[in-house]
């Protein structure tokens, strides 16, 4: 173990990578002048969709039971099945609790209406700051839609933005429902037809040039399908050849793939009823070199694609790599790819995003991630000390901020 080894080196790794602030470059998050639509508390923390997904699992109730509570019944009824029922093992509920504890939430009392008590005296505003703070985080990513009902009269409106909080357009709609948001985009004066023809193509750019000023995005996105393949006639690869990506080479917006989610493969768990399934990695190195002027960020939700993205970013420099996502976000699968990325490709990979949608997760999502890259970091600057090269504690904090999100932002030239 490399702690025998080097110490006091492990010391200082595990400090650094503890107290290093961070940019989460992809959450769900909203900065806290979006009123209703920021998700925090116990109840939220309880309803998260991935514990949602584990709480049916322990019971036969019908799903419409479930859909018919309140949130607070919901919360309830994941509490009874997942931490009192049976001991909350999994790294999700684990979560729930080492979130209260960096809140100084005493939880033995096991009892869910005193824990509310202590969410009760916040103002989201005041949490906010609480949360960023306690996670050390400097920076959150956020998930902006310009399609979503809620979300984009804030926009239209205009907002005080919170200096933490940045945005990244998400094309979803646009890239995957082309018939739908056509209509959209035509109904918003962008003068676009189903078929592509006459000035389409200029016009989503425009509007996607509208929105990335309106929002200062810092970089566009799309959640991809495993089936997704590059080259290939398809109405999504047209509008990110002949839209998305002439719009980012002309503003400097880098292009990121989240590529394998196979969308309710059981509907009624709703959000919670998303699967995955093995994406493409030839189709990512493709599209990086037929566009070497774009820069791409790539994450995947599927364990056997990892090694294969590893290696396709060590092929292209105009790809960025990055996050243990979703499915992967757990501790034995997050050393895995971590040591996987380091060893191909040393410092210029992201190894982690929060992905949070409930503000409180960023306490414990980070909080469970640190300690991991820490280890794994530590035996490698052990490693280099065995050769004879000795690392500074300066050196080491350079380097963490890279992976904490300063490679990142120099990658998107932000
Ligand atoms: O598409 C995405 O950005 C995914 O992260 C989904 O939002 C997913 O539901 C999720 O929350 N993963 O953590
Ligand atoms: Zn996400």
């Amino acid at each position: 173990m490399s702690a025998e080894r080097h110490p006091t080196l492990c010391q200082v790794v595990h400090e650094v990578v503890e107290n290093t602030p961070v940019f989460d470059i992809h959450t769900h998050l909203f900065d806290p002048a979006f009123g209703s639509l920021v998700s925090w508390g116990i109840d939220d923390l309880l309803t998260y969709h991935y514990l949602i997904a584990e709480a049916f699992r322990c019971s036969e109730q019908p799903a419409d039971f479930f859909w018919g509570l309140s949130k607070a019944q919901q919360a309830d009824w994941i509490w009874q099945h997942l931490f009192l029922q049976r001991s909350p093992i999994s790294e999700s509920c684990r979560g729930v609790l080492t979130t209260l504890r960096l809140l100084g939430i005493d939880a033995r009392s096991r009892d869910l209406p005193a824990l509310r008590q202590h969410f009760s005296k916040w103002t989201p505003e005041a949490y906010t700051e609480r949360i960023l703070e306690i996670s050390k985080v400097r920076k959150v990513c956020m998930t902006n839609l310009p399609f979503d009902d809620q979300e984009r009269p804030y926009w239209e409106k205009g907002f005080n933005r919170h200096p933490a909080f940045v945005a990244a357009l998400r094309l979803d709609p646009l890239l995957l429902e082309w018939d739908k948001t056509a209509a959209q985009l035509h109904q918003w004066g962008y003068n676009v037809r189903a078929d592509l023809s006459g000035s389409t193509l200029e016009e989503v750019r425009r509007f996607l040039a509208d929105w990335a000023t309106r929002m200062d995005s810092q970089y566009c996105m799309v959640s991809l399908p495993p089936e997704w393949r590059f080259p290939e006639n398809t109405i999504t690869n047209r509008l990110l050849q002949e839209a998305v990506l002439p719009f980012g080479r002309e503003h400097g917006q880098a292009f990121a793939m989240m590529i394998g989610v196979r969308r309710g493969v059981n509907p009624e768990l709703r959000m919670a009823g998303d699967s995955l399934a093995p994406a493409d990695v030839p189709s990512v190195e493709a599209l990086c070199a037929a566009y070497p002027q774009n820069k791409f960020i790539c994450t995947m939700l599927a364990r056997e694609n990892q090694h294969a993205l590893c290696v396709a970013a060590r092929k292209f420099r105009n790809l960025h790599i990055f996050g243990c996502w979703w499915f992967l976000n757990n501790p034995s699968l997050i050393e895995e790819i971590t040591r996987m990325r380091i060893e191909l490709l040393g410092l210029g990979v992201t190894p982690q995003h929060s992905d949070c949608r409930v503000l409180d997760q960023l306490a414990y999502k980070w909080n469970h991630s640190r300690p991991i890259l820490a280890e794994v970091l530590a035996e490698k600057y052990s490693d280099l000390s065995d050769t004879g090269w000795h690392v500074t504690r300066s050196e080491i904090e350079r380097d963490v901020h890279q992976l904490l999100g300063g490679a990142f932002e120099q990658f998107i030239g932000r």
